[in-house]
């Protein structure tokens, strides 16, 4: 009896003193906003709360997204498509602030989409199919 209460109190005392890496530790956070990489649609992209829209439910959210043809690129075959979403007074795959409407204030991230060349990162498994659920 006495035995068995020693080898508990040392497996105890084992299992405490373990790292908390040892069981996994916190999930991934590469952008450092709250949102686990397996559950943010915009992992390089700090977001306040609450995940980015994805008008187009790729599996990119609209911030890190803005690949209007849909060919996995982003580049200036996006910009003629651009007209049409201006003003729009809803959501569409150019909100890219989720605000509900296609704006200046959209037109201003645009530049920074350009430069990445493609969408994402996303941390989501399904990013890149259609619906990503
Ligand atoms: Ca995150
Ligand atoms: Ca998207
Ligand atoms: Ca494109
Ligand atoms: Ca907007």
């Amino acid at each position: 009896m006495m035995v068995h209460s020693m080898l508990r109190t040392a497996l105890c005392v084992a299992i405490a003193s373990l790292p908390l890496v040892a069981f996994g530790g916190p999930a991934p956070d590469t952008d450092g906003d709250g949102v686990p990489d397996v559950l943010d649609n915009c992992s390089e992209v700090a977001q306040t709360g609450v995940e980015f829209c994805d008008t187009d439910v790729n599996g990119f959210g609209n911030l890190c997204d803005w690949d209007l043809t849909g060919d996995g690129a982003v580049n200036t075959d996006e910009v003629p498509l651009l007209p049409a979403h201006l003003n729009d007074g809803g959501a569409t795959p150019s909100d890219l602030n989720c605000d509900g409407s296609t704006n200046t204030d959209d037109v201003l991230l645009i530049p920074a989409r350009l430069n990445a060349g493609f969408p994402g990162p996303s941390g989501l498994p399904c990013a890149g199919s259609i619906p990503c659920q």
